[in-house]
């Protein structure tokens, strides 16, 4: 009887744990944390508060401080280091920097974008190739090239997660270039699930619904969009950052075991209306 009730309290406890802490144990890299409202943040905490371990790239020396401070909520000792995704030579270096903090990656976290400004103003058949060309290397080449130098550090199987929008699907005036790129995210998120599979590594998007972030800040006309989403979006608000922490630790956690290749709407059901 005490034999059978420490068995239990033990069981108990390990149920509570998976339940509480369900990525415990487990290391993550996040791309993409600019400032404290940055999607990218708001996934890592929660994947913090989750359990897992993690290790942040900065884009610039412009943005290296900022990052520092934010990791340092996770300990003194979280590691940060430089990576601008449209270098490989950037790609390699992090990664070797990883290599020398663990010897296993289980999660990857790409939150990173960008067109230059002038493809988001005007109309998408101005797009320039130069314009078109960075759109697409940053915003979608960038989840093959990262994905491709993590996977070797994935011995375990593991999720790595993307952002995307739903202007990759439907046409959302002035999104034009970063619509274009998003579909090509969207389609790579694809290929990489079927050739990843096999090594027990899943990989999906989470479509957003907009955020008050620093990459949307600039864009004129962003507000009037929160106001339309209040509007429109079934659940008639917008979304948090605490919703999209909440996703990606269902698709970090065993709770995604059999998702892959998809691309998943945190938007208050936006994308499910027709007019
Ligand atoms: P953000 O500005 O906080 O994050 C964008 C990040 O991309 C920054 O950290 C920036 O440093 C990084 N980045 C840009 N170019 C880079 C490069 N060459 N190398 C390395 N990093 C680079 O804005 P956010 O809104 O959090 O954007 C994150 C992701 O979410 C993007 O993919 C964006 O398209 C997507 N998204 C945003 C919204 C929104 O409304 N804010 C909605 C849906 C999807
Ligand atoms: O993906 C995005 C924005 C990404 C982004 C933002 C910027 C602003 C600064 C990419 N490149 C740049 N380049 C810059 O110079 N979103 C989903 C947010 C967003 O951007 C829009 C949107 C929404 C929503 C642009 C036009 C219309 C809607």
């Amino acid at each position: 009887m005490a034999h059978s009730g420490r068995d239990i309290g033990g069981t108990k406890r390990a149920l509570w744990r998976a339940m509480s802490k369900p990525l415990e144990g487990k290391v993550g890299v996040v791309f993409g944390v600019a400032n404290k409202r940055s999607i990218a943040w708001g996934i890592a905490q929660a994947w913090a508060q989750a359990g897992a371990k993690l290790i942040f790239n900065y884009q610039g020396e412009r943005l290296k401080e900022n990052v520092e401070e934010l990791a340092a909520t996770f300990g003194a000792d979280t590691p940060v280091a430089p990576c601008d995704v449209s270098r490989d030579e950037d790609i390699v270096k992090f990664f070797d920097f990883v290599k020398g903090k663990t010897s296993r990656v289980d999660l990857v976290l790409h939150s990173v974008a960008f067109a230059p400004k002038e493809a988001l103003e005007g109309s998408f058949l101005d797009t320039s190739r130069e314009a078109f060309r960075v759109a697409h290397d940053i915003s979608a080449y960038s989840l093959v090239a990262v994905t491709r130098a993590a996977s070797g550090l994935m011995s375990g199987g593991g999720s790595v997660v993307t952002m995307s929008y739903y202007g990759a699907e439907k046409v959302v005036p002035h999104y034009n270039v970063m619509g274009v790129a998003k579909a090509a995210l969207e389609a790579s998120v694809r290929y990489l699930a079927y050739d990843l599979g096999p090594k027990k590594i899943r990989v999906n998007a989470i479509s957003a619904g907009p955020v008050n972030t620093l990459a949307a800040r600039g864009i004129s006309g962003f507000s009037a969009m929160l106001t339309h989403y209040e509007q429109h979006a079934p659940l008639k608000r917008n979304i948090t950052l605490e919703e999209l922490g909440a996703m990606g630790v269902f698709l970090a956690s065993d709770g995604g075991a059999g998702v892959t290749g998809q691309t998943l709407y945190v938007d208050s059901g936006y994308s499910v209306m027709g007019m």
